[in-house]
């Protein structure tokens, strides 16, 4: 991650703050607990994708949180264009976080009297370049998914520990993703992309009873880009035994975009590179980007 610039401005709580002025207090439950939600947003060319797809999203995980943001959507996400623009952020990536807000050192939500608030309009690279044109390796974490019963993955919030201590698996046995299953074995996600696979020329992605997070670059990959191409998604349940046996897997998530796998653990996926149906649905992705990105 590239040092943040001292002359970013931050928007916070509905004023425009210099990085070094930009704090939360150590009060807020967003730290204490992970009591809130976030959303991360890409822009190309200056076109915010998937704007509202994100911020209604970042609402719904709101009101499931039961925290009322202070703002309608519209207000977010003008503030988010305003973010973008003061910026001059023609390309990167905006974090928009919801926390609980200041309050006492008890677990009680409703103690606290105001969310905090704040965008950050920053620049994004989740991996290196030859990853992309050579494929990345993952592993399988031991730790499942949390159970959509104890936290709906639905709800995008702060509390990204059950993925963190499975990035950290990742990150011990030398790369840098890992795909979860859930507590029954199936395949759920990986910490922070979705996964697809492709045998025999069909696109299959878990379904979202999974336990997975509906990711906007899924929906995107599953509702535009393959169907561009000629494509069907299938939304299924997907065992480890089917993934390990796929002709081709990508990974799809805002930071990531779309990347190929080229093995799980020492197992080589297909022909151990990116597979051609992968590198065509890259391309697509890429260029519709570039060129308009869509912003419902
Ligand atoms: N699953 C999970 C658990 C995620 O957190 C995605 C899928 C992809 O969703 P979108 O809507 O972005 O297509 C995410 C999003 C990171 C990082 O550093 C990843 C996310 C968010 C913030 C940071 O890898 N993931």
């Amino acid at each position: 991650m590239p040092q943040v610039a001292a002359q970013t401005k931050i928007w916070m709580d509905g004023e425009f703050v210099d990085t070094n002025k930009a704090s939360i207090s150590v009060f807020d439950h967003g730290l204490l607990y992970g009591d809130g939600c976030f959303e991360g947003i890409r822009v190309y060319n200056g076109r915010i994708l998937k704007l509202h797809s994100h911020i209604v999203r970042m609402f719904e995980s709101a009101a499931s949180l039961r925290l009322e943001p202070g703002y309608t959507i519209d207000e977010i996400e003008e503030a988010i264009r305003e973010t973008v623009a003061i910026n001059d952020r023609q390309d990167g990536y905006i974090r928009v976080v919801f926390t609980r807000g200041k309050g006492s050192l008890g677990l009680n939500p409703f103690l606290c009297p105001k969310p905090s608030i704040f965008i950050i309009a920053e620049k994004i690279k989740l991996y290196p370049d030859e990853m992309y044109e050579d494929g990345m390796s993952i592993v399988v974490a031991k730790r499942p998914r949390l159970p959509i019963e104890c936290l709906d993955p639905q709800i995008k919030s702060l509390n990204y520990l059950n993925n963190i201590l499975a990035k950290i698996e990742a990150i011990d046995a030398g790369v840098l993703e890992a795909l979860m299953l859930n507590t029954d074995g199936e395949v759920a996600e990986c910490t922070g992309d979705n996964i697809f696979i492709i045998k025999d020329g069909k696109i299959s992605t878990p379904y979202t009873e999974a336990g997975i997070l509906k990711g906007i670059t899924r929906q995107f990959v599953i509702n535009t880009i393959a169907p561009a191409l000629g494509y069907t998604v299938e939304e299924r349940s997907i065992s480890l035994d089917e993934v390990k046996d796929a002709d081709e897997i990508f990974l799809t998530g805002t930071a990531a975009e779309i990347i190929g796998v080229s093995h799980i653990g020492h197992d080589a996926i297909g022909s151990g590179k990116v597979g051609s149906i992968t590198k065509k649905l890259i391309q697509e992705f890429q260029q519709q980007v570039s060129t308009d990105a869509p912003e419902d």
